[in-house]
């Protein structure tokens, strides 16, 4: 199989940790696709040009990192990830769609940091900082919760990957006044899974 990535995406960056995780290194290669460019190659393989695409061993091309996720996690008839059912399972996708929703919000901010700084919207940068901090205000308050400890599952991931991006984004300064989430932040990301797909500063 073949994955397509940026080095800075955190969507690519949940799918490559999960790779780690369910051992699968050995079955996809890693390419990082040049996207956001006028006439990319990487068009001719993913139309959309975005990332994270994976290229199934039959040729099938998947995008969208919850599907490509559970593609995976589904090839050795063991998954990790299933859900499970009733108020834990309700509970499980409250919080990965809350750290979705943090994801987008800093996914918005840095392509604007991305861009030439004359195109740069100051009110979409302060509209997404402003929402960062109130999101990393509410991940104090819930980050006890039991499904954010315990066995990994897709909402530690994705809180964990959006967290992560203040490696590429020096304004995004979510630590400070948050010593539960930072605790939680450093014990996850201790994990080789994350300690190899590290952010590295803007792509
Ligand atoms: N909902 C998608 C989001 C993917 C996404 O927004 N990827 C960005 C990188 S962080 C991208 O490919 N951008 C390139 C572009 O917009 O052309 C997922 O979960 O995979």
């Amino acid at each position: 199989m073949k994955l397509y990535i940026t080095a800075g995406s955190p969507y690519a960056r949940i799918v490559r940790v999960v790779i780690i995780e369910k051992a699968l290194q050995h079955r996809v290669d890693i390419i990082l696709a040049p996207t956001r460019v006028a006439d990319s190659p990487y068009y001719r393989i993913n139309p959309s040009g975005r990332v994270p695409y994976l290229i199934c061993d039959d040729g099938v091309g998947l995008e969208e990192s919850a599907l490509i996720v559970d593609y995976l996690d589904q090839l050795d008839g063991k998954p990790i990830f299933n859900l499970p059912a009733g108020e834990t399972g309700w509970q499980a996708r409250r919080l990965e769609a809350l750290a979705r929703s943090m994801m987008d919000g800093l996914a918005v901010w840095g392509r604007e940091l991305a861009r030439p700084e004359n195109e740069r919207s100051p009110t979409i940068v302060r509209h997404e900082k402003h929402r960062s901090m109130r999101m990393v205000d509410l991940w104090e308050a819930e980050i006890e919760h039991p499904w954010l400890h315990g066995a990994l599952n897709m909402a530690q991931i994705t809180l964990a990957c959006a967290l992560g991006l203040d490696a590429r984004n020096p304004d995004f300064q979510w630590r400070r006044g948050h010593p539960k989430l930072s605790a939680w932040f450093d014990a996850i990301t201790a994990r080789p899974s994350f300690v190899a797909t590290t952010a590295s500063s803007r792509r």
